[in-house]
């Protein structure tokens, strides 16, 4: 049987990777078989892009070179990764997918939909992911947990404005599509996180 394809979502510092690792725990209880990768990421030429899209650098970078190199990485990472994954049976939980796209470079970078909708065609064909957990936080509090942690990236040098655009983008995506995104209060302590994540699992478990 195929596997499911869980991607988790939210601007920067919601803890995407602080519960990928609860996540990841709840499936090992479980004994399902799964494989964590992210986006943009997951395999070594992806991995390159990943580093080249997120570099702060002098030179102005296009919307649309930004645009084509996220799918690039997802071309590449759907073909070596995930792909294959879902058809051995195995769950795969990605960090970040093309929600990301629609909220980053969509509502983020003002690009047209349908130019994301053309490329999230050619590129995914009708791979989409079962399950979408978005967590959601103020963005203020977000880029300051993120901020305590790491120096930015290219993407953490943009304006609160910016992030506003992008978490609102997120919040109608899950307007949009309730049967796939569950919102996750993510501004709860890690434990209040972690049961409304848990819960978002059992229940999708148990209906799908
Ligand atoms: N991007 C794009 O533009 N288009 C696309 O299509 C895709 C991506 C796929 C890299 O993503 C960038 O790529 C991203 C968008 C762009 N923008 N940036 N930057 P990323 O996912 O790798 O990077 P990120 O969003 O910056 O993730 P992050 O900074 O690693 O944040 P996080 O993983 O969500 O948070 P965390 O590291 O788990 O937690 C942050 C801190 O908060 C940490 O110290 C935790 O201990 C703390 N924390 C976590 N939860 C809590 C709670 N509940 N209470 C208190 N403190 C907490």
């Amino acid at each position: 049987m195929r596997g499911k394809f869980i991607t988790i979502e939210g601007t920067e510092g919601v803890g995407k990777t602080t519960n990928i690792q609860f996540i990841q725990s709840w499936m090992e209880k479980n004994k399902l078989a799964f494989a964590t990768t992210r986006e943009p990421g997951g395999t070594p030429l992806a991995e390159q892009i990943r580093e080249l899209l997120l570099a702060p650098r002098e030179e102005s970078v296009s919307n649309t070179a930004e645009l084509l190199m996220v799918f690039a990485a997802r071309a590449q990472h759907i073909n070596q990764v995930i792909e294959p994954m879902l058809g051995e049976g195995a769950w795969v939980l990605c960090d970040r997918f093309t929600d990301a796209t629609y909220a980053y470079q969509g509502a983020g970078r003002n690009m047209r939909d349908d130019l994301i909708a053309e490329l999230e065609v050619l590129v995914q064909g009708s791979l989409r992911p079962d399950l979408t957990l978005i967590l959601d936080i103020p963005v203020e509090i977000g880029l300051k947990r993120a901020g305590e942690r790491s120096t930015p990236d290219r993407f953490e040098l943009e304006r609160v404005e910016f992030f506003d655009r992008v978490r609102n983008r997120y919040l109608q995506i899950a307007k949009d599509s309730p049967e796939r995104c569950v919102i996750i209060d993510a501004s709860q302590s890690l434990e209040g996180v972690q049961k409304q994540i848990e819960t978002a699992l059992s229940h999708f478990m148990e209906t799908t």
